[in-house]
């Protein structure tokens, strides 16, 4: 099982060190792709040197690989709503959020029939909706 995980990173880091749990729960699923998503090096702007050009050809090769696509959008992300809307269309595409006062979701993600959109408060919570959306 192929695992692509994708959270905000030029949207905003506020939440890498959760990304890196969830990446943690995630491979006991399967192969995450995407762990540098959960790298708590990697700032909103923090680059290793690679160019834009090579992260999109790379991450679009993942995507195309990966069985199923995870992504936590609590925070909003240009880059994640691109993922989602691209692993919509023929991948098991699961959305977690984090419900919070005065931030809504997008309705492109709140509305949307094509994926399945689990709300969370804990990892527990979180460890249940993947073993659902895993077994079924
Ligand atoms: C190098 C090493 C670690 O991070 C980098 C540079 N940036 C990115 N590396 C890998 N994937 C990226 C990078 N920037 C964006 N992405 C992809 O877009 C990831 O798969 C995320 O799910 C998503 C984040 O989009 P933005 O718009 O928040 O950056």
């Amino acid at each position: 099982m192929k695992i692509y995980f994708a959270g905000s990173i030029r949207g905003g880091r506020d939440d890498k060190e959760l990304y890196f749990k969830i990446i943690e729960i995630l491979s006991k699923y399967g192969e995450v792709l995407t762990e540098h998503v959960g790298d708590k090096n990697v700032s909103h702007v923090g680059e290793d040197g690679l160019n834009d050009k090579y992260i999109y050809d790379r991450d679009m090769k993942w995507l195309e690989q990966a069985d199923v696509v995870i992504a936590e959008v609590t925070t909003p992300s240009l880059g994640v709503g691109y993922e989602v809307a691209k692993a919509e269309k023929d991948k098991k595409t699961l959305c977690i959020y984090r419900s919070k006062k005065n931030k809504h979701l997008s309705a492109m993600i709140g509305g949307n029939d094509s994926i399945v959109l689990r709300e969370y408060q804990t990892l527990e919570d979180l460890e249940k909706t993947f073993n659902e959306f895993f077994t079924q």
